[in-house]
């Protein structure tokens, strides 16, 4: 049995924002006093994780003046090698400041809009100084409370053309990073463009550097929508486009409540740690979520190792899946047959057009699915 102690292979992330967050909701004050990204840092080597993420204002005041960004910088890289964590990950606030409050690729206003980039490609660059080679794009803003205020079809383009902007200069600048799309369907917008992990796959698509922009999928966006992460996950694996993933948990039909990964939907959770490790995802294990409202910073640590925790537990609990011989016999018995795809040609199709079909046998054949999901009830219950 392993000990669930976090290693530097797990890679597990948080972001400057997430333990950082001091409990701001839009009903009640802070409930927490700041602490400073280097203080931060120190908490998060303490509970184990690997790595640390940040949005440019996470780590430099928006009116910083350079002297105060450089120290900043030299700060924080020093306890990043004190602690020996690293910065997998960067990312843009578009959202927070008023400038923002139409949107920062999609708003109407084209001298937002070109803040907006010259914002991000200063991003870019302090990203890539702390070592970050994924940068995500989160469009927070990029929306319409009403369809009064812009053509969605016109917001689609805008943030292609954007997207294609920044691809070009990360190769100009010779940058090592790859861009990772975090969809979002709602919230802090009455809609947001790009909702679904399916829309952001598609839009991939019409990219001029498609191969540089991949997916950040998050379990509590996907929830909200409705939809089974897990699906949306496996698609973007498939396609090969999983950059990043973004781990906490979230009720559906609730406000966006980036709750501690495993917190709610114990079962989802366990399939996808299941298939991320099945799969050998490689990439860093992002926990995008936020202690309760009610913890101290003492909370927020036991919040941060439990979301790894839990993470670990799973990891166990999917290997004990896999090994288990009730179980695995009936995965055997639901993959009978010879399983090869038909491959298309002249002759197979006609072959294919000809064979006799024994549809009564076929429909009359039962799958164990029920016994298969009990047992992975009792299994994840521990009673297996
Ligand atoms: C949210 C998002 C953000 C993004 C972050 C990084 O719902 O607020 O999940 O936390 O992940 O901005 O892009
Ligand atoms: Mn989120
Ligand atoms: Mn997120």
């Amino acid at each position: 049995m392993s000990s669930y102690t976090p290693a530097p292979s797990d890679k597990f992330t948080f972001g400057l924002w997430t333990v950082g967050n001091i409990g701001r909701d839009p009903f009640g004050e802070p409930v927490r006093k700041p602490i400073s990204p280097v203080e931060i840092v120190h908490l998060l080597a303490d509970a184990g994780a690997w790595g640390v993420n940040f949005h440019d204002n996470d780590l430099v005041p928006i009116d910083a003046s350079p002297a105060q960004r450089d120290q900043i910088v030299r700060d924080f890289k020093a306890a990043l090698t004190e602690t020996g964590m690293v910065v997998p990950m960067a990312t843009t606030n578009l959202f927070s400041d008023p400038a923002f409050r139409d949107g920062a690729f999609t708003a109407n206003d084209p001298q937002v809009r070109a803040y907006a980039l010259h914002k991000t490609m200063r991003a870019i660059d302090l990203g890539v100084e702390c070592g970050a080679s994924t940068y995500v794009f989160w469009g927070g803003r990029e929306g319409v409370e009403t369809d009064a205020a812009k053509n969605p079809a016109e917001a689609t383009k805008r943030f292609r053309e954007a997207i294609n902007f920044l691809c070009s200069y990360v190769q100009d600048q010779g940058y090592d990073l790859r861009f990772a799309l975090e969809p979002k369907p709602n919230e802090p917008r009455g809609d947001i463009y790009l909702a679904t992990v399916g829309h952001a796959l598609a839009f991939i698509s019409t990219l001029d550097s498609p191969e540089m922009v991949g997916v950040n999928p998050e379990v509590a966006h996907e929830t909200m929508a409705g939809l089974n992460f897990l699906h949306g996950v496996a698609q973007a694996w498939e396609m090969g486009k999983l950059f990043h993933i973004d781990l906490n948990d979230q009720v559906v039909g609730r406000y966006d409540q980036d709750f501690r990964f495993a917190a709610v939907n114990l079962k989802s959770a366990f399939f996808l740690v299941k298939f991320l490790e099945d799969v050998g995802y490689n990439g860093p294990r992002h926990f995008d979520a936020h202690a309760y409202r009610t913890e101290s910073y003492d909370g927020v640590k036991a919040f941060a190792r439990g979301c790894m925790r839990s993470y670990l537990i799973l990891k166990e609990k999917a290997r004990q899946w896999n090994a288990d011989p009730a179980i695995q016999a009936l995965v055997a018995e639901i993959n009978a047959g010879d399983q090869t795809p038909i491959t298309y040609s002249k002759e197979s199709a006609e072959a294919l057009k000809e064979r006799d079909f024994d549809r009564a046998a076929l429909g009359a054949r039962g799958m164990p699915y029920e016994q298969l999901d009990q047992l992975t009830v009792e299994l994840l219950l521990g009673v297996r």
